[in-house]
């Protein structure tokens, strides 16, 4: 039953890309949902990630029951909080935010959701998570109060990831923050894929096609579109026909 890891596993020695579409529960609109399911079963994407920084409202349960009634694709809880957690979804981004020096980011909000994790069957995707500048202060830097690391400086990124592999992350995920100017450079991308050997994550900021290929020849195993397809669920189709 708890495939993710191994199907992620499997893409990345076969170079198999995939695609995960973010959905944010606090900018779901719950009526309009039949429809997004359906842009979504169109779409290419592998993968359905939950998740925002500051999810507030209770729709999670029912969004995520939704969700699964309509679409076969995994569905991975990518949490802002220790709160995020629902047992309807198949995983969870066990993050952990590396990059930052803020303790609740990095293991106060593990400790309080590990017991409650215990409790579900959710597949636990332990994940280090790496914010990178990207022009401006995004929605992670604020509410995790940590600076990300500097779009220059490749060799702490890089030693930030493969810390994270040591202490057993399964998972790298370079970030630059939803809605970010600047995406995750190449060139970053490029050297940690080789130099590190789990699957790699890259989202934020990533608003077209191009984009998306750029990040898979540079070695990502998986893309993140959040704010492209939230704002335009007509985004893979445009992307695909043009
Ligand atoms: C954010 O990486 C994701 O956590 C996606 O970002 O909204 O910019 O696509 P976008």
């Amino acid at each position: 039953k708890k495939t993710i890891y191994h199907d992620i596993q499997f893409a990345k020695a076969n170079d198999q890309k995939l695609l995960a579409i973010l959905l944010d529960p606090d900018k779901i609109v719950l009526a309009e949902l039949t429809i997004l399911i359906d842009k979504i079963n169109q779409s290419p994407a592998t993968h359905v990630f939950i998740g925002g920084s500051l999810v507030e409202n209770d729709i999670l349960d029912d969004l995520i029951l939704r969700i699964k009634q309509d679409c076969i694709l995994p569905v991975v809880l990518f949490p802002g909080h220790s709160s995020q957690i629902s047992n309807h979804a198949d995983g969870i981004l066990f993050l952990s935010l590396l990059s930052g020096r803020n303790p609740d980011y990095l293991i106060e909000h593990q400790v309080k959701a590990a017991p409650i994790l215990k409790r579900t069957q959710l597949e636990i995707l332990s994940t280090a998570y790496i914010l990178i500048e990207s022009g401006g202060e995004t929605a992670v830097e604020r509410v995790s109060k940590t600076k990300p690391i500097s779009r220059d400086n490749i060799d702490l990124v890089l030693a930030t990831a493969q810390a994270g592999e040591m202490l057993g992350s399964k998972l790298i995920y370079l970030e630059a923050g939803s809605g970010a100017q600047k995406a995750v450079p190449l060139k970053m991308i490029e050297q940690i894929v080789q130099n590190t050997d789990v699957p790699l994550i890259v989202g934020g900021g990533i608003v077209d096609f191009q984009g998306i290929q750029n990040a898979y020849q540079s070695g990502a195993d998986l893309v993140v579109i959040g704010t492209a397809f939230e704002k335009d669920a007509d985004f893979f189709n445009v992307q695909i026909n043009s």
